[in-house]
């Protein structure tokens, strides 16, 4: 009966530890009871039936998840705090389905609703709350922090609008708003018992008590409510079920009485409004920042709301005694965007708790990690000290005072080296005073790592050098890694079907057991086998690049992919580049050995980023080009897909044949796209940057196209780069580059690519394009010279797949676990 439900569920929410219940509903009941009584009406759209199923897979999860979080309050295990301005989670269902072993049931119970999983699960918006690599990455994490058992809760923010959706008008990218949470979010839960307040605003004030302690006062401040919104991240079939808090921001006075009752009904709202900006929209900038104040507001309530919570949860627990907090809970810093945690947590145990400075900044120092995403200096953040002053008085107070502590310790290091200070302080000088995120973040920080080898050892040769000297224990690698249950089980069922059946189903969550499969390269069925999977695969890829491009692929020719932020440094230039150059060739009859390809090209560009937008511009320029010219293309198709995101790469990484990992060296920290296509079977062409130095290790020269510059050259070559005497001296280029002149691109445009050309004729053009594109063609002609073998090419393939179980981020998080969270 109903009061009987209902007096279960208070027990349930008044008890404190695990014990058994009930189970829950079939998947079958529990979808037949939300399509009757949540839908309400006999016909349903796509979405309504798709939401319905959601709830019913969640419903799945909620005994688990209410387990898991009985158990994790109790602190047994360390808690493990993941801090994150993005989460690029895209679609759940799938994900869900597999970590909860159930897809097949719901396939079988689909049937009965005449749809078929597969075709729903395209009906789910991506949760596209990242720009990229370093959301992508997040998401990844919680996937693997929850199958290794550890209690991980990743804080986020709701953005109501994600990433932009891309639209192509005439070759050119058009924004649109990603209204991702129109249709509601079936995963997502309201937690109303932990909404916490933020302060803005105001002014601060110190007194002194009886006993002579001076104390601070933040006073006269607007508050913001955040409300957290629960997110399940299930682990691969292990039972826990953990969470992405992520939180959205709320007026705490819905209206303004006064102004209301005077009749001024807008103004009266505008209150309203201004709060709920904050967590209206995700900053569409990926590795480079553009220092507004609405992004370091976003960065605050995050940070606030998040400690908040971790604070009440362990003062519930243990009172207010933080003697015991490091031991309990270690914050990990997806990059700078969260680092104004460190004066907020400092300002809560001071503030809030009483304690001293020196007893809050042990426990600050000892519970924050930090992760460094990019070595582009003009990425590192940096905010206006009066704009900061405005917005939060106490918190600047509180950077000063750790500034003037921390520069003791550097004076003592170098004394009397009045540089040294100035170039390590935290507060910049200069016109206006500026204060630098990532050296407050390395000051406080017990960790700072790298993602990828190459990565970490630039950041301490270069970018924190100084810091390094100082505090050498502090720094360590984390190469990054990617799920290998989204990203090969899930996204590729035919390989992961075949690999199963070879190997059993271990490597899912123990990727290494995948080098088991290089004994299978001599096993000729097995080779033709994983060839018409590769295959059907691009049948599959064709098909979506005609739905969404209205080009037509081919599958019997070679895809060539390169998808990923369009971004200067990743130098999807230089590969359009090598487009014309085989389009000059095919024009002039110059096609011995070469191979008919399918060139792709996607990716998203920073609204305000103009030459990533020029670049795409050119692409689909060149791709138009290309495919209108029936002599060409038997040869060469080009397309550029519009709207890349995380479904989208579920898609396109079974069906490559060839994976473009470009960047000038240097510059790519890890990449974590390189990683999923060398788990689904791709080739990789590549310079020696970031993770591709890795794969290229584990997986052999002789299985892997590497060309250009390494770091070292690019920054030897930098001092005297002179790209008019290279393209002079290389006919290829030379070529290339004229027609790009011509005009041949843009006729109808006149000079639209200018500045393009300009920037790769420019001495100063860090992305030494020029300095790279024999050095590309040559190892693109190696390219079709191994795909002309088809065995041959089939069998690197699979050593690909074999070499990439060190990239499975279970592995990258086992690192973080012994190395920083639970390190003793
Ligand atoms: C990215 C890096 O550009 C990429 O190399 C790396 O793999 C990824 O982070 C994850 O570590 N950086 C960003 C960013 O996404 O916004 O800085």
């Amino acid at each position: 009966t109903l009061s009987t439900k209902l007096s279960n569920a208070a027990d349930i929410t008044a008890s404190s530890h695990a014990e058994p219940c009930e189970p829950c509903d079939s998947l079958s009941a529990s979808l037949a009871r939300h399509i009757r009584y949540g839908l309400c009406r006999d016909e349903h759209e796509k979405h309504e039936l798709f939401n319905a199923v959601a709830h019913s897979v969640k419903e799945q999860m909620l005994d688990s998840w209410r387990q898991t979080r009985i158990k994790d309050n109790q602190y047994q295990q360390k808690q493990v705090a993941y801090l994150s301005l993005e989460f690029l989670m895209g679609r759940a269902l799938g994900n869900a389905l597999l970590s909860l072993d159930i897809t097949a049931d719901a396939q079988q119970v689909l049937s009965d609703y005449a749809t078929n999983l597969e075709d729903l699960e395209q009906v789910e918006q991506d949760a596209g709350l990242g720009n990229g690599g370093l959301g992508r990455l997040a998401a990844c994490f919680l996937d693997s922090c929850a199958s290794l058992d550890l209690p991980v809760t990743g804080y986020g923010i709701r953005y109501q609008y994600g990433m932009f959706a891309q639209k192509i008008v005439d070759g050119y990218q058009v924004e649109r708003p990603d209204r991702w949470l129109r249709h509601g979010n079936p995963w997502e839960v309201r937690i109303a018992n932990r909404i916490v307040s933020v302060p803005f605003f105001g002014h601060t004030e110190t007194y002194l008590d009886k006993r002579g302690h001076r104390h601070h006062v933040w006073a006269e401040t607007q508050n913001v409510l955040a409300v957290p919104y629960d997110m399940p991240i299930p682990g691969f079939k292990n039972g826990r079920i953990n969470t992405l808090r992520l939180w959205k921001a709320e007026a705490n006075d819905e209206f303004d009485l006064d102004e209301f009752n005077e009749g001024d009904y807008a103004e009266a709202v505008a209150t309203k409004n201004l709060a709920e900006q904050i967590t209206m929209v995700l900053y569409p900038n990926d590795a480079s920042v553009n220092g507004k104040e609405l992004r370091l507001r976003q960065q605050y309530f995050l940070s606030s709301a998040s400690l908040q919570d971790l604070l009440a949860r362990y003062v519930s627990q243990f009172g207010e005694d933080f003697s015991q907090f490091n031991e309990h809970n270690v914050l990990q810093l997806n990059d700078t965007h969260p680092s104004i945690a460190v004066p907020e947590l400092m300002r809560l145990l001071l503030d809030q708790y009483g304690l001293s400075w020196d007893a809050a900044w042990a426990i600050t120092s000892q519970s924050m990690a930090y992760t460094n995403h990019t070595l582009l200096p003009e990425a590192l953040e940096r905010w206006s000290v009066p704009m900061m002053k405005n917005m939060l008085p106490r918190i600047v107070e509180i950077i000063f005072e750790i500034n003037a502590r921390y520069l003791e310790q550097v004076a003592h290091h170098w004394p009397g080296d009045i540089q040294k200070l100035a170039n390590m302080s935290i507060i910049e000088e200069g016109p206006e005073q500026h204060i630098r995120m990532a050296y407050l973040a390395i000051v406080a920080c017990f960790s700072v790592n790298g993602v990828a080898g190459l990565h970490t050892q630039l950041l301490k040769e270069g970018l924190f050098k100084d810091f390094y000297q100082l505090w050498p224990h502090k720094f360590n690698n984390k190469t990054n890694g990617v799920t290998p249950r989204r990203w090969l089980a899930y996204c590729n069922p035919k390989l992961s079907s075949l690999i199963c059946r070879r190997l059993g189903d271990e490597w899912i969550n123990d990727l290494s057991r995948l080098t088991a499969l290089n004994a299978f390269t001599s096993d000729k069925a097995f080779v033709k086998e994983w060839a018409q999977i590769k295959f059907e695969n691009k049948q599959a890829l064709t098909a979506f690049v005609k739905q969404q491009c209205g080009v037509e692929f081919d599958p019997l020719m070679m895809f060539d992919v390169q998808v990923k932020r369009i971004h200067e440094y990743k130098r999807q230039l230089l590969n359009i580049l090598h487009v014309i150059h085989l389009y000059r060739r095919i024009l002039n009859g110059d096609t011995q050995d070469m191979v008919p390809r399918c060139v792709l090209i996607g990716g998203k560009a920073a609204p305000g980023y103009a030459m990533a937008k020029q670049i795409i511009k050119l692409a689909n320029n060149v791709a138009h080009m290309v495919n209108s010219d029936p002599l060409v293309s038997p040869l060469l198709r080009m397309a550029f897909l519009p709207n890349y995101n995380v479904s989208a790469m579920e898609k396109i990484c079974p069906g490559t044949d060839l994976s473009e990992q470009i960047s000038t060296a240097g510059k790519e920290a890890s990449g974590t796209g390189n990683m999923k296509f060398m788990m689904n079977g791709a080739l990789t062409i590549g310079t020696l940057d970031g993770a591709n130095i890795e794969m290229l290790e584990e997986v052999g020269y002789e299985n892997f196209f590497l060309f250009g510059l390494d770091a070292k050259q690019v920054t030897q070559a930098r001092i005297d780069y002179q790209p008019q005497h290279i393209i002079e001296h290389s006919k290829a280029l030379n070529r290339v580059m004229s027609m790009l002149k011509s005009g041949h691109f843009n006729l109808v445009e006149p000079g639209i690519f200018d500045d393009i050309i300009a920037s790769v004729l420019d001495s100063n053009d860090q992305w030494m394009t020029a300095a790279d594109f024999d050095s590309y063609c040559l190892a693109q002609e190696q390219v079709a010279k191994t795909y002309l073998d088809q065995d041959s090419w089939q069998k690197i393939s699979i050593r690909n797949t074999a070499a990439s179980g060190r990239f499975s981020s279970d592995n990258t998080i086992a690192g973080y676990r012994d190395e920083i969270w639970m390190k003793k």
